[in-house]
């Protein structure tokens, strides 16, 4: 076990949450039906393929390229409205303990996120200097679930796949995860982590014996 790749929103911290909240408040202006249940399709893919699937359920002719990129910086505005007040009281349960034991096990830490807004996330949670390497996602050709993403991580750190162990909290990621050929953690219910190698119900779970037990155990 060479290293632990992580997704950034649903794992890291809850800003899943503020992604909903964010394209609720759009799709209820432009009269589109929007729930958490579509909302979990969203995960892990990007803010464009996320507008588009949301404008599929209205009327999505009716947007020109240009209404969509209005649409979109309109959702990104709301996202980082909340965002900005995020503090390192908002690192989910477990995370900034896993971090240091991670770190001083000198196994390498990676975040492999579909944000743009992840490194400004990770400097309001004070969690910047964990990471060796931050995937620039506007570098990543094809977002999850293709490997892409994750395989520029362990590239990154010069390390196999096969050594590497990815924790993602969407189906996209965990597909993402597994066609990369590294160990997959699930973070929520199995039914939305399916192929995951092990799913744990909240990130306090984790910790680096569980993680090691688990990737051993194969
Ligand atoms: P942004 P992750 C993903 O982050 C979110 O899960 C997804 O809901 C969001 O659309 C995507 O980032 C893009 O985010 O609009 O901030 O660029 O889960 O891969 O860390
Ligand atoms: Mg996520």
């Amino acid at each position: 076990m060479k290293a632990v790749i992580f997704d950034l929103d649903g794992v890291i911290t809850d800003t899943a949450e503020y992604h909903f909240q964010a394209w609720d408040s759009l799709a209820a202006a432009l009269g589109i039906p929007f729930d958490r249940e579509f909302n979990e399709q969203l995960k892990g893919i990007s803010r464009t393929e996320s507008l588009d699937k949301i404008l599929a359920r209205g009327e999505a002719d009716a947007h020109t390229a240009e209404d969509k990129l209005e649409l979109a910086a309109r959702k990104n505005m709301e996202y980082q409205r909340l965002i900005s007040a995020l503090t390192p009281a908002d690192v989910l349960p477990g995370i900034h303990a896993l971090l240091m034991e991670l770190r001083d096990a000198r196994i390498g830490i990676a975040l492999a996120s579909a944000s743009k807004n992840a490194a400004f996330i990770l400097d309001r949670l004070e969690l910047t200097h964990y990471f060796d390497s931050v995937v620039d996602v506007t570098a990543i050709r094809h977002g999850k679930p293709d490997p892409e993403i994750f395989l520029t991580g362990a590239v990154n750190l010069g390390v196999q796949p096969a050594g590497c162990i990815g924790i993602e909290d969407a189906q996209a990621g965990i597909q993402a995860i597994k066609s990369a050929g590294m160990f997959a953690v699930g973070v929520g219910t199995p039914s939305q982590m399916q192929g995951a190698d092990i799913v744990v119900a909240t990130t306090a779970e984790l910790s680096l014996r569980m993680l090691e037990e688990h990737f051993f155990r194969g």
